[in-house]
């Protein structure tokens, strides 16, 4: 039987298990990726762990996130950043030279390699072909030791691609699209392949806007094929060596299929306050626009904002309305402004900011109360833009540059016909990605060879082997889709603390019910209950990180999120799955105990746990864990595991 892309890069990369769909399998890491607010754990466990170099092809350092540095905090970080980039041999990447996404696949992504990120959007990369994958800090940092990353082998989905984008549909649309059809959890445990007649027709960038946003469905990754639209790009940016050409097998098979033919599409839009909430731009229009942004790790290429600068060309900004532009590298600044471009959407009224994520975790920019704001980005989570009761859209930057011409939202196709004149911009590349490489310091070129550890920067949090009693009360009760931007806010007040866990915890959960630290505190113990897809959105493994400093000893959930139930072993938290009924009938503040010796049930592989609620009812809980992650959790977490295996030598 013939093979899938996805199979044959895993194949490449197999060092243990079998690709068997559900199996776990250990595959080879060639790059890693790591960024400022996920980035100073991943180095302070490389430390902890005793490691001493870079063991991957490549290893990255980005500083992205919080490259405003309005706190000392901030610019600590990035200093033990770029000294702990130095002292075990990693690239880094300066503050203000861009997203991690963006960078990357200027800089190192290439066809057939395999490349695992403290990040949820790593798998953006996959529009050239590399196999890329999100995941906690703590993965990051042991792959980047050198060992293998571990991982339930996915579903494969063929999602077959055919016809030609429409005027005015763009790349967005195709996964705005995605999320209409099979919303956020509808990924999970699956990597999307793309294949069919429609994928030559998309541009390596575009690919690249639908292989991000892949994170918004759950997805484990997102890949396609290689061909000369690839070819094309690696030459561009200068790295045409790099090319291979990767298809499938045509015998391949696939456990199962969606089609999407593009020249259905039509501008779409996610509404406020789930990228999965997808609507045609028609059926919203005539809303006052008070905000508009471009930018972020989907649509912030030189390729996003040049359409929406084409659009300006000649027209301003509505008075009504406030355009910002956010760059994703500053490649992508540097060579618009040589070509005038940012002086033109200047000119017509819009703010350029320095490349960074920025508004996209509600630093800067933060939406005014009671008011429409339109961004490219990939994530509109209740509250992430810094302000609770927000209404953030997620849309192409075609539409988003209609919306700011008109000071409302508006299909383009509207606006062009009422404009008379307004063409529309289509994609172009440049024919040379030429920015400077100033800012991206190698690793022959470093400048620190010891750890330079500002007030702010703490210690890896640890905890005990697991116990044989879990009981306390459930602190929370909480509904589905709980995302890790509910469990640890990134906004800019809490971000300064990624690198100090006794400060951050005190902000677990506080999106849900902001009495929950301190009365954890108090409980020394106690579960979480949750609905369906628990954790979704980032890898932030802080978000397993702090429940557990609060001394959180599991979760019973309908189900959960990929990266954060790893981020749970890894932390020492017990996953546990119950079914509606069980959900419907733990109420916030009950008492929850496992009846089964925990350690015991946990190390013999027993799936089945019996919990009493309130000394009474009893009802059943699944673990389904592989032995490797049973281990995990029974030494109290993957730090303290990987400890373990060093010293007995295996
Ligand atoms: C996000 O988009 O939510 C983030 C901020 O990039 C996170 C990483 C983090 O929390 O630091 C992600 O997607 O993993
Ligand atoms: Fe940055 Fe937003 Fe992309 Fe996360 S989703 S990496 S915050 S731009």
């Amino acid at each position: 039987m013939g093979q899938t892309l996805t199979e044959k890069i895993l194949d490449d990369h197999l060092v243990e298990g079998e690709l068997e769909t559900g199996e776990e399998i250990g595959i080879e890491i060639d790059q890693v990726l790591t960024q400022d607010t996920t980035g100073t754990m991943v180095w302070l466990q490389f430390e902890a762990m005793g490691l001493d170099e870079v063991q991957t092809e490549i290893a990255a350092q980005y500083c992205d996130h919080q490259t405003y540095q309005f706190d000392f905090k901030n610019t600590d970080d990035h200093r033990f950043l770029r000294s702990a980039a130095g002292t075990y041999g990693a690239y880094f990447s300066r503050p203000g030279n861009g997203i991690c996404h963006n960078v990357h696949r200027e800089n190192f992504a290439a066809p057939g390699k395999t490349l695992l990120g403290s990040d949820s959007h790593t798998p953006t990369p996959g529009g050239l072909g590399e196999l890329a994958i999100g995941a906690g800090g703590i993965d990051v940092t042991v792959a980047m030791g050198g060992a293998p990353y571990y991982i339930e082998m996915p579903e494969i989905v063929n999602v077959r691609l055919e016809g030609e984008l429409p005027e005015w549909a763009t790349a967005k649309d195709v996964i705005l699209e995605l999320l209409r059809r099979l919303s956020v959890k509808g990924g999970v445990g699956k990597i999307l392949e793309y294949t069919g007649p429609g994928v030559e027709t998309l541009t390596a960038p575009e690919r690249m806007t639908i292989t991000n946003m892949g994170t918004e469905l759950g997805a484990t990754s997102s890949i396609f094929p290689t061909d000369e639209q690839t070819e094309d790009y690696l030459e561009r940016v200068g790295r045409a060596d790099e090319y291979e050409e990767l298809q499938p097998d045509e015998d391949a098979e696939y456990d199962d299929e969606i089609v999407v033919d593009l020249s259905d599409l039509e501008p779409l839009i996610a509404q406020p306050s789930m990228p999965d909430n997808v609507v045609p731009v028609r059926e919203v229009e005539g809303q006052d626009v008070n905000q508009v942004i471009v930018g972020s790790c989907t649509n912030g290429g030189y390729e996003d904002i040049l359409p929406a600068a084409k659009m300006l060309e000649g027209r301003e900004v509505n008075k009504k309305t406030e355009m910002i532009v956010a760059p994703g590298s500053k490649q992508a600044s540097e060579m618009l402004a040589r070509e005038g471009w940012v002086a033109e959407m200047m000119a017509a009224g819009v703010n350029f900011s320095e490349a960074t994520c920025g508004a996209c975790i509600g630093i800067g920019h933060v939406p005014a109360s009671d008011s429409v704001s339109l961004r490219t980005f990939n994530r509109n989570f209740e509250g992430r833009s810094g302000i609770e009761d927000d209404n953030v859209f997620l849309c192409s930057p075609e539409v988003a540059a209609a919306a700011a011409i008109k000071g409302e939202i508006i299909d383009p196709r509207d606006l062009a016909e009422e404009e008379g004149d307004l063409e529309a911009p289509g994609i172009e590349l440049p024919d040379e990605y030429d920015g400077s490489k100033a800012d991206l310091i190698t690793p022959d070129e470093a400048v620190d060879d010891e750890l330079v550890k500002g007030p702010n920067i703490g210690d890896v949090p640890l905890k005990d082997q697991l116990g044989s009693d879990i009981a306390g009360e459930a602190l929370l009760k909480m509904e589905d889709n709980i995302t890790t931007d509910h469990i640890i806010p990134a906004t800019q007040d809490i971000l300064m603390y990624r690198s100090n866990i006794d400060k951050l915890s005190e902000f677990t959960l506080s999106r849900v019910d902001d009495t929950f630290a301190e009365r954890a505190r108090e409980a020394d113990g106690g579960v979480l209950v949750a609905g369906e897809n628990y954790g979704q959105g980032s890898s932030r493994e802080h978000a397993a990180m702090c429940p557990m400093y609060l001394g959180i000893e599991a979760v019973l959930a309908q189900s959960f999120a990929r990266i954060h139930r790893a981020n749970l072993f890894n932390f020492g938290i017990v996953p546990l799955t119950i079914d509606e009924d069980t959900y419907a009938d733990i109420d916030q503040g009950d008492e929850v105990e496992i009846v089964d010796d925990v350690y015991d049930a946990v190390t013999s592989g027993q799936e089945e746990f019996t919990v009493r609620v309130n000394g009474d009812e009893e009802y059943t809980a699944t673990l389904d864990a592989s032995e490797r992650e049973r281990d995990i959790l029974a030494a109290g977490g993957k730090l303290a595991w990987t400890k373990e295996q060093a010293e007995s030598g295996s």
